[in-house]
């Protein structure tokens, strides 16, 4: 009996020191296997159990499940102290100093022409006109014939605009979009439209020239308009770009498409009209250029000119923004310096 005593003593201390020595939860499950398991150490010994005499047996047994206790005691207290090593390190390693600063996410902004657009969209669309766009290759027919630019003139000459071929171009306006609108309406539906987008002229770009710009040309025609709508809508627009209070005058001009035709002035929405750098001194900015659609573009689109006539304008919309914020040199536009674009910024 003492020598099985002092042999569970001895598995008793070895298990003791296996236990204190494992450092991984797999370690701890063999070593657990190898004393606790059902072909373990401590099972082994209970099979010494016929070798002790019955008066013993009850006492003997005792002992041993008294070890196994003890040393399963050890195993949870290890399994509990690996598991909560494990829980430490991650807690360090996913540590959050929520008083550090935050990341820096640059939000974005609408580029200064997508604004203005938007902003001249917006007027118009309550005032109930359409928006309407198209394609930026075009025909001849559709960019200069249909608007009583004839082969010969010198608006078509290769110098100002980009042929693709004979009959195709980059378009030098926005104005065959309303060409396309009239002729798919057949000539006998009022039109009420904006046309918005890029356009294409054959020029060495400088501080106030640009081979590739943006437009806005809008278009009513009915049986009733007249240059006083016209006015009307102009006003509008000005007061829309240029703030409250300005006002427009018209001097008279020459387009082939328009008759009459006028180039509008804006009294200055920097000095209001005393004169000052912004409209070297006379008081009035220039901004834009329309008139009475000409009768032989009617025609051309399938309009009856006796019965139906319009208004038509046109807006260079770079010019607009330069003159707005004292832009001097067109090419901020296009170059994306951040310098630049940021100043727009709504916030
Ligand atoms: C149709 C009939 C008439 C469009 C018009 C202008 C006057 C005009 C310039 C402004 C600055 C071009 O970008 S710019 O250089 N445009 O002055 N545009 S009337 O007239 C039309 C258009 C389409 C069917």
């Amino acid at each position: 009996m003492m020598d099985v005593k002092q042999q569970l003593e001895q598995v008793k201390q070895e298990a003791t020191k296996a236990v204190a020595g494992v450092t991984t939860l797999v370690e701890l499950a063999d070593v657990k296997a190898k004393y606790l398991g059902r072909k373990g150490t401590l099972n082994g010994l209970m099979r010494l159990m016929k070798d002790i005499p019955d008066a013993e047996k009850p006492a003997f047994g005792k002992a041993v499940n008294d070890v196994k206790q003890f040393v399963s005691g050890k195993v949870e207290e290890t399994r509990h102290a690996i598991e909560q090593a494990i829980i430490d390190a991650k807690l360090a390693k996913e540590r959050i100093d929520v008083t550090l600063p935050g990341k820096q996410f640059t939000v974005g902004t609408r580029h200064i022409m997508t604004q203005i657009v938007e902003e001249i969209e917006d007027l118009l669309i309550g005032m109930g006109y359409q928006v309407m766009e198209g394609p930026e290759v075009e025909t001849d027919e559709n960019n200069f014939e249909k608007l009583n630019l004839p082969k010969d003139h010198p608006a078509r000459d290769m110098q100002d605009t980009f042929y693709i071929t004979e009959d195709t171009l980059l378009r030098t306006h926005t104005s065959p979009v309303q060409v396309r609108t009239m002729l798919a309406n057949g000539g006998n539906k009022p039109i009420k439209i904006i046309c918005p987008g890029k356009v294409y002229r054959r020029d060495d770009d400088d501080a106030t020239h640009s081979h590739q710009f943006m437009q806005i040309e809008g278009l009513v025609v009915d049986e009733t308009t007249s240059m006083a709508d016209l006015k009307g809508t102009l006003l509008a627009i000005a007061n829309q770009v240029f703030g409250e209070g300005r006002d427009i005058r018209l001097r008279p001009s020459f387009f082939p498409f328009t008759e009459p035709s006028v180039e509008v002035d804006v009294s200055c929405h920097n000095c209001n009209g005393s004169g000052c750098n912004i409209c070297k001194g006379t008081g009035w900015i220039e901004i834009l250029g329309a008139g009475m659609v000409h009768n032989n573009v009617l025609e051309a689109s399938g309009y009856d000119s006796t019965k139906y006539r319009g208004f038509a304008f046109g807006i260079g919309v770079e010019r607009l923004a330069m003159l707005k914020y004292g832009i001097n040199d067109i090419r901020d536009f296009y170059t994306n310096d951040m310098r630049f674009n940021r100043q727009f910024r709504k916030r």
